[in-house]
């Protein structure tokens, strides 16, 4: 997977090499570039905003720039996906990660200050670009920067053969048609500091262990997520899951 980031802050990627993802760099799985959108300014200010057209506080920034930046990372290979981080956008979810991971080349687009021209990704739509905006929660961060850092890790990792161990994606929250909140872990020793780990975990019995992280996911989710069980397809329900 190719994965280009424009940013008037490319350094702020830098962290990328470290960790999982600079290992699957290593092996060739994936390849970051990040870009500094100042590199296509033509003046000497390299300026990128400009104030609001219909007034109003704070810069937005410029089509003319981007696209030449776009212009030139957009054609470099098959079919791109192009995302930019908007706090206005519908929310980035765990199925948009799962599919994104099989994208072959994406190009994040990092705005700052009040935004970027509302004409950039509607023009790239136009020319056929799959063209994503999102938001990554309801708050607001200065610039794109840490929701693209966000949004990345999220993908990569879903990228086959990225993880040592496929199994903890599968069992994992948010994941697949029936996502529940994950149960709890414990880890040795049973007993630390008066608090025991739930005796059941350690009786051997695989049964009774999966069907109390089960009980456990299902409430857990009922009490802080009942969206996600308004959610559920009921038909992929267990017969012992009870109704909570
Ligand atoms: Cl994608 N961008 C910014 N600037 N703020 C956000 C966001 C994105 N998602 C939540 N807040």
């Amino acid at each position: 997977m190719n994965i280009d980031i424009i940013s008037v802050f490319p350094e702020y990627f830098d962290v990328l090499n470290l960790s999982l993802l600079g290992k699957a760099q290593e092996r060739g799985l994936v390849q970051v570039r990040a870009h500094n959108l100042r590199d296509w300014t033509h003046d000497v200010h390299q300026s990128v905003d400009d104030t609001p057209v219909g007034g109003g506080a704070g810069m937005v920034m410029k089509p003319e720039v981007w696209a030449e930046c776009l212009d030139e990372i957009l054609d470099t290979d098959g079919a791109p996906v192009l995302i930019f981080p908007n706090p206005s956008a519908p929310t980035f979810t765990q199925q948009d990660a799962t599919e994104l991971a099989h994208a072959e080349h994406l190009a994040f687009g990092c705005g700052r200050y009040e935004g970027y021209d509302a004409r950039i990704p509607v023009y790239y739509r136009a020319q056929g670009i799959d063209v994503r905006e999102y938001s990554i929660g309801d708050y607001v961060l200065n610039g794109g920067e840490v929701a693209v850092s966000v949004m990345l890790e999220a993908i990569t990792r879903l990228i086959p053969g990225f993880m040592g161990n496929a199994d903890s994606i599968v069992e994992e929250s948010y994941t697949g048609t029936n996502a529940l909140l994950e149960h709890r872990q414990y880890t040795k020793p049973a007993h630390w500091r008066g608090l025991d780990v739930p005796e059941v975990l350690t009786s051997g019995d695989h049964g009774k262990v999966d069907r109390f992280r089960r009980d456990e996911a299902l409430a857990k989710t009922s009490e802080l997520r009942p969206d996600m069980i308004e959610r559920l397809d009921c038909t992929l329900l267990d017969k012992q899951d009870r109704k909570t």
